[in-house]
């Protein structure tokens, strides 16, 4: 594998969006016993759900530490490739590479990863083998690499159009946790580099209380090109609401990389989803941070869906009106895909969702 000293604007590629054709999905079993409860046996059962989902609509691959390898082959083997990839955590969104392209070759981006946040707020540590998750997929692919050394970001925190338009929040990528001694205008530079993007919109926050600093992948997508949608409350009493209010502004005052007024649609979150104490009480109490306090509220939200070949696979929250809700938007948003909801309560423990949990890697011609 050649890791390359250029960056992929030099070399013209940049990042697909999500909702063109994938090759496959890489996933990450789960198995960390303070991320999820009970040793994550009920996690478990929650991810063969999503990856049985997922794989519906195109293959999947599960990596998995050596300890849980078999485990993982008898539970997910029928349907998904299993393969061995030493891992600290689940979330391939953010370990994973962020695959760009020229249209005729594939090519990995491998940002720093530190956990979000490292020493300053970060939610365990070590977080070496997360780091070199991204560096073993793209082996695994046969693509070569693009390695940031000197930048952390995480593939949640980011969502593109494929055609030069790319939505991140401040509070992600602006915390002391990240990149503190650069500028904003510097981030901004180094995501046009690295992604091949014309247009940065910056949202001021995402999802209340999301430990990542409020990744734009739990409040944000793109549906198609000049189309996306945002997650939202009715309640002007929930915390929420200020914070989704602004993001509304800003994405109605912007224009997209090529001029478009963005289309905007309203997606409900779900009743609010309190920790209990005996889901922290089966957590392991590792790291200052996480788990958040019993009775602390989790960052519910639809907009952390997996947009597949042919179908959308969803979180459903067990609240019946706004899960229902949340399908009725996605059918309207994406007419040609089939729509599937799964029951995330377990994964959504861990305090993320099905989008965090992969990574689309594009089809190339
Ligand atoms: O939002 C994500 N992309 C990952 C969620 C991380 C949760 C850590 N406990």
């Amino acid at each position: 594998m050649k890791t390359f000293a250029t960056t992929p604007r030099q070399d013209g590629f940049h990042m697909p969006a999500e909702f063109e054709p994938h090759e496959r999905c890489w996933m990450i079993w789960p198995q960390r016993r303070d991320t999820f409860r009970y040793g994550a046996k009920l996690a478990q059962k929650t991810f063969i759900e999503f990856a049985r989902a997922i794989a519906r609509f195109e293959p999947v691959t599960v990596c998995a530490n050596d300890d849980q390898y078999e485990v993982a082959l008898r539970a997910v083997g029928d349907f998904a490739q299993v393969v061995e990839v030493s891992n600290n955590d689940f979330w391939m969104r953010d370990t994973g590479p962020t695959f760009v392209t020229n249209g005729r070759e594939l090519r990995g981006v491998d940002w720093t990863f530190n956990a979000w946040g490292g020493l300053f707020d970060g939610l365990y540590f070590p977080w070496d083998k997360d780091d070199r998750v991204a560096s073993k997929v793209c082996a695994l692919v046969g693509v070569d690499r693009y390695r940031l050394d000197d930048f952390v970001l995480e593939g949640g925190s980011i969502h593109v159009d494929g055609e030069g338009t790319l939505v991140v929040t401040e509070s992600c990528l602006l915390s002391p946790g990240r990149n503190p001694e650069m500028r904003k205008h510097e981030i901004e530079d180094t995501l046009r580099d690295y992604l091949g993007v014309e247009k940065v919109i910056w949202l001021p926050q995402g999802i209340f209380l999301d430990e990542t600093n409020g990744h734009v992948d739990n409040v944000f997508n793109f549906t198609a090109p000049g189309e996306c949608l945002l997650a939202w409350t009715d309640d002007p009493a929930d915390p929420q609401y200020e914070l989704s209010r602004a993001c509304l502004d800003t994405l109605s005052r912007e224009t997209d990389a090529k001029g478009r007024k963005l289309k905007v649609r309203k997606l409900h979150i779900p009743d609010p989803v309190l920790l209990t104490e005996e889901e922290r009480d089966g957590m392991d109490q590792v790291c200052e941070g996480w788990p958040p306090e019993a009775g602390s509220r989790l960052p519910a939200s639809y907009a952390n869906y997996y947009t597949a070949n042919g179908g959308i696979v969803f979180p459903l929250f067990d609240d019946p009106v706004h899960d229902a809700m949340a399908a009725e938007v996605l059918r309207e948003a994406y007419p040609d895909r089939e729509v599937v909801g799964v029951s995330c309560h377990e994964m959504f423990l861990g305090g993320g969702n099905v989008h965090c949990a992969t990574q689309q890697q594009p089809a190339v011609n």
